[in-house]
């Protein structure tokens, strides 16, 4: 598994580095972390990104090299998906790309098996591909510049919640330590990705005006819709810290935020902690995701999908 993609990686002159689409801190970090690891070898690599980019993310070492459109073939000699293992992840067109090219890498640490690529490191006992990715670089002996390290620490540091996730291993913090030591910049970092965002907060107030929790507490479930979002002037990538507050209201052990899409239905985003396994619950319904975060796109009003979910959600809830 990982043998395999140490040996993609070491031969490719001029790969390209994507992730999924919507990127969040892990998606952009490793992306850009790898790129800097394989300049630093002499290779050549290309970015894309079908974004869009949260401005959170702006500040990272590199994001102007990311091409907002996937390259012709041409001299690419391999192309490494991060973060994901579905070629349709990506996005439509990097997707329709990848399934055209060969080799294909996967560094992952979500849930499932890759179909996709030749050669595939898909593992969830991983807090963040930032993780895999800092391993990675230790066992090639590939030298860890600041650039790479403030990459990868930022991915490291997202997918954790800031150290505070149950995927926080020993190993997230030997890896913190080591990204901190080749010049990842914790403070200077920190105020980047969580600086306060008024239109965030002011959104977040719309979403637990329409909170609705179960009789016991134990389930929560919010929404957004089209015309918040357009009266806010917010889009996708300012609800990102919203169903996590959900999920830390004391006694609830699984949380719902389910957002009107522009193109029809609903995006349905769940979160759990303990023993509730919501990847189970996204996965029956054709998403995916780890056990206590996962996400599918459903259609329908969202009024279908509200109670639809509500009923999956307090089944996981009385089977425990
Ligand atoms: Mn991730």
């Amino acid at each position: 598994m990982r043998e395999a993609v140490q040996k993609l990686l070491s031969r490719a002159q001029r790969p390209l580095l994507l992730a999924h689409q919507q990127p969040d801190g892990d998606a952009l970090g490793a992306t850009l972390g790898l790129m800097h690891l394989l300049a630093e070898q002499g290779k050549a690599p290309l970015v894309y990104s079908a974004g869009p980019i949260p401005e959170e993310y702006e500040f990272l070492p590199g994001l102007n090299q990311l091409l907002t459109e996937v390259p012709s073939a041409g001299d690419i000699d391999l192309a490494v998906v991060l973060d994901c293992h579905e070629a349709m992840r990506t996005g439509r067109a990097s997707g329709d790309f990848l399934q055209n090219f060969e080799p294909v890498a996967i560094v992952d640490h979500h849930q499932g098996q890759a179909e996709l690529g030749q050669a595939a490191w898909v593992d969830p006992s991983y807090a963040a591909t930032c993780e895999m990715l800092a391993v990675l670089a230790g066992e090639m002996g590939w030298s860890l510049t600041a650039e790479a390290a403030t990459c990868l620490f930022v991915g490291l540091q997202t997918d954790t919640g800031s150290f505070r996730y149950a995927n926080t291993t020993p190993l997230s913090f030997q890896v913190a330590a080591r990204l901190e030591e080749a010049g990842a910049e914790v403070w200077p970092i920190s105020q980047e990705v969580y600086a306060t965002r008024p239109q965030r907060l002011k959104l977040l107030g719309r979403i637990m005006d329409s909170l609705w929790t179960s009789p016991d507490g134990a389930l929560a479930v919010s929404q957004v819709r089209l015309k918040d979002l357009a009266a806010l002037q917010a889009g996708p990538q300012d609800l990102e810290q919203a169903v996590e507050m959900i999920r830390l209201i004391p006694g609830v052990e699984a949380a719902a935020l389910l957002r009107e899409v522009s193109t029809g239905g609903v995006k349905v985003s769940l979160r759990s902690r303990g023993q509730v396994d919501v990847a189970r619950v996204a996965m029956s319904l054709g998403g995916g995701g780890h056990k206590n975060a996962a996400g599918v796109t459903l259609e329908g009003s969202l009024k279908k999908v509200r109670k639809q979910i509500q009923e999956l959600l307090s089944q996981s809830l009385e089977a425990l």
